[in-house]
C-alpha cells in the first residue's frame, strides 16, 4: 500500500540542514512510518549552492525566498534550520499557511519570541516540534525510562555540563557564515541558548520543571571584527555560563557551559543522584549509561557500565545486532521518526510549548547573570 507523503520544505542548508535532511532520508528505511517523508524543496538565498545541496540530498526543487516556500501548496511541513533570528518569522508564516512546523533549537532568541511561535502553531492547530535531539540518544532515553520507573527514587541532584573550545581565538570574527552563533543579534545569546538550552531541555524532560535560577556569565573576548561590516564591534554573547537552580520536585541543579574549555569539542555530560542510585551519561561515550544502585548486594555493589545497544533498549531494535553502535546523527533520525509517528496519535515532544519552557529558563539565567539575584524561571 502506498503511504501518504509528508512533503518537506527545508529552510537552511548548514550543519543543521544536513542533520535534518539525513534524518528524513534515513527514518523511513529503519522505522515503519505512517507517512513517507519526501524532500520536496530546499530554500536558501544562494541559488547555486542550494541547487548543489538539492542534488546531493535529493531535494526535488529549490527556492531562494522562504516566503515562496511557505506559499507553495505542495509542501506539508516547513522545517527551519536557518539561523535563530529567522525562526520566529518563518514559523509564524508557516503556521498561518497551515503547514506543520519543525524548528531547530533554540525555538526563539527569547521566550517572548517563542511565545509568539507557540501562539501561532496553537491557533493554527498544526503539528510542531523542536529539534532537541539529545533526548533521543538511546542511553538518555533509557535514563528517562528508569527515572519514570522510580529506579532512582527521590531525586536530590541534577548536574550537567556542555563544554566546547572553538571560540578561544581572538581573531575569530563574529557574524557571517558559520559564525552567526557569535553575533548576539542573530543568535540571541551565546552558550546559554546554544548549549545550555540542550542541557535544560534534557533536564526538564528527565526531572521536571525548574522553578528558579541564579547565574553568572562571562564574555572573555569583548570585541571582535564583524564579518559582515568589517568593523571591530563589541561582543554581546555570553562565552561561558554557570548556574544553579531549584527544580519543582525539590532537587538541586548545577549547570555549566563554555566555549573556552581547551580540549573539549562537545563534552555534554549529565548526572542524576537519587535516593536509591545515580545515573551518569557522557556524549563522548554515548552508548554508555553508568548506573549505581545502592540496593545491590553490598559485597558487589558498584557502578555498572550499561552498554545501551541491546534490542530491548530504546530504539535499538531498529538498528544493528546487539553490541554495534549508532551515533549522533541517529538521534535526529529518531526524532524525525517520532515526529512522523506522532502525527496520527500522541504528538511527539518537545513541542513548541515544551521548548518555550526551556527558553523561559534561559531567559531567567541571563536575567540573573545581569541582576546578580535569584530569578523565577517558570
Ligand atoms: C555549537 O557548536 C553546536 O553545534 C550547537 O549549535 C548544537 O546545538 C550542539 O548540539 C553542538 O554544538
Amino acid at each position: 500500500m502506498t503511504k501518504p507523503k509528508l512533503r518537506i520544505g527545508m529552510v537552511g542548508y548548514g550543519f543543521m540542514g544536513r542533520t535534518h535532511s539525513n534524518a528524513f532520508l534515513t527514518a523511513p528505511r529503519f522505522f515503519d512510518l505512517p507517512r513517507q517523508p519526501e524532500l520536496t524543496a530546499i530554500c536558501a538565498r544562494d541559488r547555486d549552492r542550494a541547487e548543489a545541496f538539492a542534488q546531493n540530498w535529493g531535494y526535488g526543487s529549490v527556492e531562494t525566498d522562504w516566503k515562496d516556500l511557505v506559499a507553495r501548496d505542495d509542501i506539508d511541513l516547513i522545517d527551519i534550520a536557518a539561523p535563530n533570528n529567522m525562526h520566529m518569522e518563518i514559523a509564524i508564516a508557516a503556521a498561518e499557511a497551515g503547514k506543520m512546523v519543525m524548528c531547530e533549537k533554540p525555538l526563539g532568541r527569547t521566550a517572548a519570541e517563542s511565545q509568539k511561535m507557540v501562539d501561532a502553531v496553537e491557533k493554527a492547530g498544526v503539528a510542531n516540534m523542536v529539534w532537541y535531539n539529545y533526548r533521543r540518544i538511546p542511553a538518555v532515553t533509557l535514563a528517562k525510562q528508569m527515572i519514570d520507573n522510580g529506579d532512582l527514587g527521590r531525586i536530590f541532584h541534577y548536574r550537567a555540563k556542555f563544554l566546547q573550545d572553538w571560540t578561544i581565538s581572538e581573531d575569530l570574527p563574529q557574524g557571517g557564515e558559520g559564525l552567526w552563533r557569535l553575533d548576539k543579534s542573530v543568535a540571541g545569546s551565546g552558550v546559554t541558548g546554544d548549549l545550555l538550552a540542550h542541557c535544560i531541555d534534557t533536564a526538564m524532560w528527565l526531572n521536571g520543571g525548574i522553578d528558579s535560577v541564579t547565574a553568572m556569565t562571562e564574555t572573555f573576548v569583548k570585541e571582535r571584527e564583524h564579518a559582515l561590516t568589517g568593523k571591530v564591534e563589541p561582543v554581546g554573547i555570553d562565552d561561558a555560563c554557570a548556574f544553579m537552580g531549584r527544580f519543582a520536585n525539590g532537587s538541586l541543579a548545577t549547570f555549566e557551559s563554555t566555549r573556552y574549555a581547551r580540549g573539549h569539542k562537545a563534552l555534554y555530560t549529565l548526572e542524576i543522584n537519587g535516593e536509591h542510585g545515580s545515573l551518569f551519561w557522557d556524549l563522548h561515550d554515548l552508548h554508555r549509561l553508568e548506573y549505581f544502585d545502592h540496593r545491590d548486594d553490598g559485597r558487589t555493589r558498584g557502578w555498572r557500565s550499561v552498554h545501551v545497544t541491546d534490542g530491548d533498549h530504546p530504539y535499538m531494535d531498529k538498528w544493528w545486532v546487539p553490541g554495534l553502535s549508532i551515533g549522533y546523527d541517529e538521534s535526529f533520525t529518531h526524532q524525525a521518526a517520532d515526529f512522523i509517528m506522532g502525527l496520527d496519535g500522541m504528538p511527539a515532544a518537545p513541542t513548541f510549548a515544551d521548548a518555550l519552557k526551556t527558553d523561559r529558563v534561559t531567559d531567567a539565567v541571563l536575567r540573573s547573570a545581569d541582576s546578580g539575584r535569584w530569578e523565577a524561571a517558570s
